[in-house]
């Protein structure tokens, strides 16, 4: 690019001299590490099948944005017209719905020449505009605000900015933060996206750019007939396929690749269910393609296929779904009038979100409130894990935490304010663990009283900072705090306190697991639910292969409300085929490892395993209860005690789940001559899809989980049930309830260390499902 410029931090000012009038692109490129082509192009092609993909965002050099271009005229493509003819008729609309001081900002706006109808309503309506173009391609932005600055000499302001998105709206947010904002995303841009991706980058736009009142207007295709669909993405004139192609010729020039284009077949096929249309090249006949410039050999086998786009296309409630999980609410919705695109105008607003967190927090009161009510009056003292503390002890530790990370830095920090009970805030704020390093004994804590304040006080207390904490939660989102900015943000705080209140839930549940019967307060609302007997067809020794693929291991923390240090940032990792059993081990196979002398074969048991089984005299599961009278071992002889207490004949819990620890668990793999799972072959038979490579948001799919239907959650049916209760709720590849649901023993080999477990909490904790996860992990609490 020509031009006078100054450097300015991490950003240059060009001032370009145009003929009618001085203008200046903001340009933010400079230091941003985007993957180039060449990279990409290993990165994508470099691999064995079926994963060959490349990234589409390659597919716009000068040569494919000219086809792009022609492809926006075609006949079958009605997407451009259609979209065009919305902006026609309700831009006046659009422009009247802003307020006067509302900038427009365009993201990917290339020639920006669909734009001009909501520049001319604006001006229109409000007398004048100020644009701000949003691209990655300086020349692009260049021409189109020459172009504009034509068209409307007068009234106008353009300030382009050369630049990803997040980074120019990080920008616009600093420099622009008096105004409103509308955001412009047009083209259908967003179906580039899964959908999931989808409601991440809006989300990660929204907490970047956007407060209350401001609005995004987004392009959306919707769902139509196949025959419709296909046609745009598989024109007469062979356009389309030609477009995609030019990613192959474009690595012949760029990078002396060899491709033939003619031995590649182009495929649009549209997936009714996932409401996609999957663009792919399919290599005719087996090949091997020289990469000169990045020195490597492609092999390709005949009718390999090359992902190269995605176009997801929308209904109108899976709009308003994109929109909710992106934290954005439809204002309205303009439509072209075959009904074939939308443009959908959201609105961010703080209220939805401090509702949302409100629920939240209710919700995991809630949770905790049912769990207390569950203890005897007289249990509130015990300890039954030696190396925790009092049930008493959590009930104010919650709130405390609660408090403290919420009320302290908002409330307290300045000085001025004290809280109202200091003293609680502390002795609650911290519990005891075993120590990481030795689980016999406890890490270091803060002393604790010799005697606890009376329940009375503690519930005080408690209701106290439920109520401070609801009112400082609307300043926290509204207004800046002195909150952390990555906790303050959405209120984020909220959910890192709910998740800390569902984790303690965890906590509490094993202990009260080891806590004597009598102590127990059993409530009929929670247990009437159990549920005995044969539910499934099949036999329960049925295995599935799962077919090599890859897995996200971790999240970004974008995704999540929010996460644990460990889990960041994701990563992907390829996951060989393997093995796994359909359904998970239950109480009949599991008597079938103890009747064959599983506790008493040292060679089963890992050596640490064995010590301490010996040290502890263990010779069965924890929750089977052996009557000392019986003479042999059978099913007449045991009686599994619930987590409630109550003692179940063996007989109708049979295919219920064993609960057993991760030393149990080994050595009945270890006999029955298998393995467990490893936590990425955990994640491959939960997430991962049989048809393409990505992900479930659920094993299931991504509908969203329906008690009864996917799974055993929540309290509401505590009890177990038996393996293949829930035939809905089978991952892709047909594998039984692989979401960790309250009642499931479910036993994968993690790396407890880098989670920050020890061993102590093995043979409690057989569910992962608060300790690392990515979404539908914490599923089991929501529901
Ligand atoms: C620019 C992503 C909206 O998905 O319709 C058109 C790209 N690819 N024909 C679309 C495209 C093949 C287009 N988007």
């Amino acid at each position: 690019m020509r031009g006078d410029f100054e450097s300015l931090g991490n950003w240059i000012i060009f001032t370009i001299s145009s003929h009618t009038t001085t203008f200046i692109m903001i340009d933010l490129m400079k230091g941003t590490k985007l993957e180039t082509f060449p990279e990409s192009i290993k990165r994508a092609l470099d691999v064995p099948a079926p994963n060959k993909a490349i990234p589409c965002c390659f597919l716009y050099d000068a040569r494919g944005s000219a086809l792009f271009e022609e492809i926006t005229e075609l006949s079958e493509y009605y997407l451009t017209r259609a979209e065009r003819e919305i902006l026609t008729e309700h831009s006046n609309a659009i422009a009247a719905l802003c307020t006067k001081d509302t900038v427009v900002i365009e993201l990917g706006s290339g020639s920006s020449n669909k734009t001009v109808h909501v520049l001319e309503a604006f001006i229109r309506n409000h007398e004048s505009c100020h644009y701000i173009p949003i691209d990655i391609s300086s020349s692009a932005l260049e021409l189109s605000k020459k172009d504009l600055l034509d068209k409307f000499p007068k009234n106008l302001q353009v300030t382009p900015i050369c630049a990803r998105y997040q980074d120019a709206l990080a920008y616009i947010a600093n420099h622009f933060s008096e105004y409103h904002k509308l955001i412009l995303f047009l083209g259908s841009s967003i179906g580039n996206f899964l959908r999931s991706e989808a409601a991440t980058f809006l989300t990660q736009l929204r907490r970047i750019a956007m407060k209350d009142g401001d609005k995004f207007l987004l392009g959306i295709d919707l769902r139509k007939d196949k025959d419709i669909l296909e046609a745009a993405y598989d024109d007469g004139r062979k356009i389309t396929e030609a477009f995609i192609k030019n990613i192959l010729a474009r690595a012949n020039t760029e990078l002396h690749a060899d491709f033939d284009l003619s031995s590649f077949d182009y495929h649009a096929d549209y997936l009714v269910d996932e409401g996609r249309v999957q663009m792919s090249l399919e290599s005719k006949k087996s090949q091997i393609v020289n990469i000169k410039g990045l020195n490597i050999r492609i092999c390709f086998a005949e009718g390999e296929n090359v992902h190269v786009e995605n176009s997801v296309k929308y209904s109108t409630s899976e709009i308003e779904q994109l929109a909710k999980k992106s934290g954005l609410v439809v204002e309205k919705t303009f439509f072209d009038k075959d009904i074939k695109f939308s443009l959908s105008l959201l609105t961010q607003s703080s209220n939805d979100i401090i509702n949302k967190r409100i629920a939240e927090l209710e919700r995991c009161w809630k949770y905790s409130d049912d769990f207390f009510e569950l203890l005897h009056p007289s249990a509130w003292l015990k300890r039954p894990i030696a190396l925790r503390l009092p049930f008493l002890f959590y009930l104010g530790h919650l709130p405390a935490f609660a408090h403290n990370q919420i009320c302290g830095p908002h409330l307290y920090a300045s000085e001025t304010r004290k809280s109202f009970n200091s003293v609680f805030d502390d002795i609650f704020s911290r519990g005891i663990d075993p120590d990481v390093e030795e689980p016999t004994i406890c890490h270091s804590h803060p002393d604790y009283p010799d005697s606890w304040p009376s329940i009375g006080q503690i519930l005080d207390y408690r209701s106290r900072v439920r109520d401070i904490v609801l009112s400082c939660l609307p300043d926290i989102i509204r207004s800046s705090s002195n909150l952390d900015k990555e906790l303050s943000g959405d209120g984020r705080v909220a959910s890192m306190v709910a998740e800390h209140e569902y984790m303690h839930s965890e906590t509490l549940l094993y202990m009260y697991h080891g806590l004597e019967a009598k102590f127990k307060r059993i409530s009929s609302r929670l247990r009437k639910n159990y549920i005995f007997g044969k539910s499934r067809v099949e036999p329960v020794d049925k295995s599935i292969l799962i077919p090599d693929g890859q897995v996200t291991v971790g999240a970004e923390i974008d995704r999540l409300e929010f996460g644990w240090d460990n889990e960041f940032p994701s990563h992907v990792v390829h996951v060989p085929a393997f093995r796994i059993d359909k359904f998970a081990v239950t109480n009949a196979r599991f008597l079938e490892f103890v009747l064959e002398k599983g506790y008493s074969t040292r060679s089963f048991w890992d050596p640490a395993d064995w010590e301490w089984l010996q040290e502890h005299s263990i010779v069965k599961p924890l929750s089977w209860q052996i009557d000392p009278a019986a003479s042999t071992l059978d099913v007449s002889s045991i009686k599994i005690e619930t987590v409630f207490g109550d003692l179940i004949d063996f007989d109708d819990a049979l295919e219920w789940p064993v609960w057993v620890s991760l030393a149990e668990a080994r050595a009945f793999c270890k006999w029955s001559g298998k393995r467990l799972p490893t936590e990425e072959e955990y994640l491959r038979a939960a997430y991962g899809r049989a048809q393409v490579d990505s992900e479930n948001d659920f094993p299931w799919g991504n509908e969203q989980p329906k008690p009864s239907l996917h799974g055993n959650f929540g309290l509401s049916s505590w009890s177990p049930t038996p393996v293949g209760t829930y035939p809905k709720g089978e991952s892709s590849f047909g594998v039984d309830e692989l979401v960790l649901s309250r009642s499931s023993s479910f036993l994968i080999e993690i790396d407890w260390q880098r989670l920050g477990m020890d061993k102590f909490h093995l043979r409690w904790i057989l569910r992962i499902s608060s300790l690392y996860r990515k979404l539908s992990r914490v599923l089991g609490r929501f529901l």
